[in-house]
């Protein structure tokens, strides 16, 4: 078994697991749960990858792989169904793209929700939040141009949306904009149209965020 090191809040150990339940993978997967933060950091973890952050993933032979991309890249090497996960060509190289685009939506998202939820009040700095927020919010709009959500396939371009969209439905972090609660289905009404659609997919069940 690998060792999956995670939270089951976190959309990134989340796009693992749909990664690994898409590819037929998932009992190889032990999910070993851990609790950090920036500023409480897990020891353990931090001798297993240096960046303290989960996911990361502990092979057979002991060899650690972080971070949720190179993860993946290993888990698709497993299956023989990688290529509906990741396509060939230049497909796959905008798939990637648009992994990247929900990946750094969540970055932007969590540093934001860091700022907000463990800065002490004193120290906090709003325009580096509302600098963090617009970058989710243009990732957003660019997801809502650039996702086909046509047809039935569940690539790494959806996978990762997904996992975006339910972290921003978990977290709310655009909640105190001008449009509050409703904020973010304004701004990409197709893709959370088309998240309702796809969300009892057995793969994002086993992984909602709790
Ligand atoms: N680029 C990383 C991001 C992982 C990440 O930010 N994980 C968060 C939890 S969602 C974390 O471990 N945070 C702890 C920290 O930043 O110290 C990946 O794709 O795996």
């Amino acid at each position: 078994m690998m060792k999956l090191y995670s939270s089951v809040t976190s959309p990134f150990v989340r796009k693992v697991l749909v990664v690994g339940h898409e590819l037929g993978l998932a009992d190889q997967l032990e999910v070993v749960p851990v609790v950090l933060s920036p500023t409480a950091t897990d020891a353990a973890l931090n001798q297993r990858n240096p960046l303290g952050k989960i996911p990361t993933l502990e092979l057979e032979d002991g060899t650690m792989l972080f971070d949720s991309r190179v993860i993946v890249t290993h888990l698709l090497t497993l299956s023989d169904k990688a290529e509906l996960v990741l396509p060939r060509g230049k497909k796959g190289l905008l798939t990637l793209r648009a992994e990247a685009a929900a990946d750094g939506l969540l970055d932007a998202g969590i540093l934001s929700r860091y700022e907000t939820v463990l800065r002490p009040e004193q120290y906090r700095w709003s325009a580096w939040v509302d600098g963090q927020c617009d970058k989710v919010e243009r990732a957003l709009r660019w997801l809502e141009e650039n996702i086909d959500t046509t047809g039935s396939s569940f690539d790494l371009a959806k996978i990762a949306t997904a996992c975006a969209l339910g972290w921003l439905q978990f977290r709310k972090p655009l909640n105190d904009r001008s449009q509050g609660e409703k904020h973010m289905e304004l701004i990409a009404p197709k893709l959370f149209t088309w998240f309702e659609s796809v969300r009892s997919r057995p793969s994002l069940l086993a992984s909602e965020p709790h």
